[in-house]
Formats: C-alpha cells, sequence, structure tokens
C-alpha cells in the first residue's frame, strides 16, 4: 500500500534514491520484508527505528508513517506500509523471470493465497498479545501511549492502535484472551500442516510470498513455548525454511541472536512458573 502524498509530510524521504527500510529487528512484520530483500539478493539502506524508545511515535516517524507502526519501506521516495503489501511489492518489482515468489496469479490458487496472507494479518493481534504474555513485549505506559496518540496528525488506524493498547493497559490481558489467541494459531497451523502433508511449500511445489509472511509466525510461536510437535509437517518446514541461505543470513544478525537468547531465557522461567500455552490447546 502506497501512502499518499499528504500523508507524508516528512519531506526528506522523497529524495531517497534505492530500497530504505525503516524496521525493527525484533518486529515480525519487519522481519518479513528483510527476508524479501534477502530472497531477491537486493541491497537496502537500514534505518532501525527502535521500538523500545517509542521511536515510532516521534513527530518525524509519524510524518512517513502516520500509522506509527513499522515496517515502512522507501522506494525511490515513494512510501509503501503493510508488511504483506510491501512483499507483494518487492516479488512483483524485482522477481527473475521464472523465480517469483508468487503462486501464478491466473491460477484458482491465487484466491486462496489471498486468503492465507489475509489469515495471517488477521492474527497479528493475537501475535502481539502472546508476546506480552509469553516473550519480552511490555504493555505501554500512559506516557507512551499519549505520545503516541498526540504526536503526527490523526490517523484512524493509529487511533484504533491506541484504543487498543489503552484498553490493555487499563484491563490487562485476560486468561481467556490469551487462550483464544493461542488457540486461533493452533486452528491456522492445523490449516497449514494440512497442506504440508501435500507439498514442501505452502502454495505447492515452490517457496513464495506466503511462506514468507507466516515465517515470523511459526518462528516466534516455537521462541514462545508453543508445542509446534503437534504440527509435524510445519516443523519439517520450518527447519527447510532456515536452511535456505537469505533466513541463516536473517537469523544469524547480532539481533536475532540475541532475540533467541531472550526469548530462550523467558521460555525457562515461564516453565518454572508452570506457565505455558498448551494448557490452552
Ligand atoms: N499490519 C501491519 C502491522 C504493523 C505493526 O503492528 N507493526 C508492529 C511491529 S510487528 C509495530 O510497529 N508496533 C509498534 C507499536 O505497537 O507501538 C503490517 O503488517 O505492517
Amino acid at each position: 500500500m502506497i501512502l499518499t502524498e499528504k500523508e507524508v509530510t516528512t519531506k526528506e524521504v522523497k529524495a531517497w534514491k534505492g530500497l530504505h527500510l525503516l524496521h525493527f529487528q525484533g518486529s515480525s512484520c519487519s522481519q518479513k520484508v528483510r527476508l524479501m530483500l534477502g530472497e531477491l539478493e537486493q541491497k537496502w539502506v537500514s534505518h532501525p527505528i527502535n521500538l523500545i524508545k517509542q521511536a515510532n511515535s516521534t513527530p518525524w516517524y509519524l510524518g512517513i508513517n502516520p500509522r506509527g507502526v513499522v515496517p515502512v519501506l522507501v522506494h525511490d521516495g515513494v512510501v509503501h506500509v503493510e508488511s504483506n503489501d510491501i512483499i507483494t511489492y518487492l516479488n512483483t518489482t524485482f522477481s527473475k523471470p521464472g523465480n517469483s515468489y508468487f503462486f501464478d496469479t491466473s491460477s484458482t490458487a491465487a484466491a486462496e493465497a489471498q486468503q492465507l496472507l489475509d489469515l495471517e494479518e488477521s492474527l497479528h493481534m493475537d501475535l502481539r498479545l502472546l508476546t506480552i504474555e509469553f516473550g519480552p513485549l511490555s504493555l505501554k505506559s500512559k506516557d507512551s501511549i499519549d505520545a503516541q496518540e498526540k504526536n503526527g496528525n490523526f490517523d484512524a488506524k493509529r487511533a484504533h492502535e491506541v484504543e487498543w493498547w489503552r484498553e490493555k493497559a487499563e484491563n490487562g490481558i485476560s486468561d481467556s484472551e490469551t487462550c483464544a489467541a493461542a488457540k486461533n494459531f493452533s486452528t491456522a497451523f492445523n490449516k497449514l500442516d494440512q497442506r504440508l502433508a501435500e507439498q514442501p511449500w505452502i502454495m505447492g511445489d515452490k517457496i513464495s510470498i506466503i511462506d514468507i509472511s507466516w515465517f515470523p509466525n511459526v518462528q516466534r510461536l516455537i521462541n514462545m513455548g508453543y508445542p509446534m510437535s503437534r504440527h509435524k509437517n510445519l516443523s519439517a518446514y520450518y527447519q527447510r525454511l532456515i536452511s535456505r541461505p537469505s533466513f541463516k543470513a536473517e537469523l544469524s544478525q547480532p539481533g536475532s541472536r540475541f532475540g533467541k537468547l531472550l526469548f530462550g531465557g523467558i521460555r525457562f522461567a515461564n516453565r518454572i512458573k508452570g506457565k505455558s500455552m498448551e494448557r490452552c490447546l
């Protein structure tokens, strides 16, 4: 999705040439785009946006993406948002003939693939909620929510995000919400697992953007102690993905290695406390 001229008030980005990614190492949506750029062997300029320091709520950043979330891709001065749209755009723009990461758009599989991208997108809040409960993400402070709301121009999507964070800061996360989120992933993973019983990649014989879109979810859930052994085909598929050069490169970044250690420590602590997703399934 391309933002309009009016939405982008931080004018300097319009002069940026080539591919620029505004992203955060620990963000699942940013990871999709880094993986896609790696698969396509594209060079890109990195602009880290530290979500821990709320760098996504500064007037400068909100002038690039008024939604206040990462990732943002700036390609030759044009601002693209929404990770699934960005990877679709990158594939259309940069994949070589015969090496497309998309399914055959003329086939009936196209609608099915779009549904799988939509399903992935629809689980984003569940992923966020589980990362607060089983990972290193924290609820936001009042000051940080106020900055997210007040800085920059009004944006309906950001207002929705602010409402979500405020509600959670006030009421906390209930056990039933946590279990519903874990169950939603379990249902989606069963669906992927069934497809992978017949074929090596979600859409068939070739890796596609659908695999790239789903990967950060599978990885995050594994990191948070989700019992992935319930989905044998998905587990084997995960191993196939992480043995690809672009995935290896992404996972060997210092930030990714640190993230793995951090999740490992939290998983261990949760095990001692008897806190698990398994009880919900
Ligand atoms: N649908 C959006 C979701 C973007 C999103 O929520 N990004 C998260 C990181 S994965 C974020 O920037 N969160 C910052 C915050 O909530 O303050 C996409 O796929 O790009």
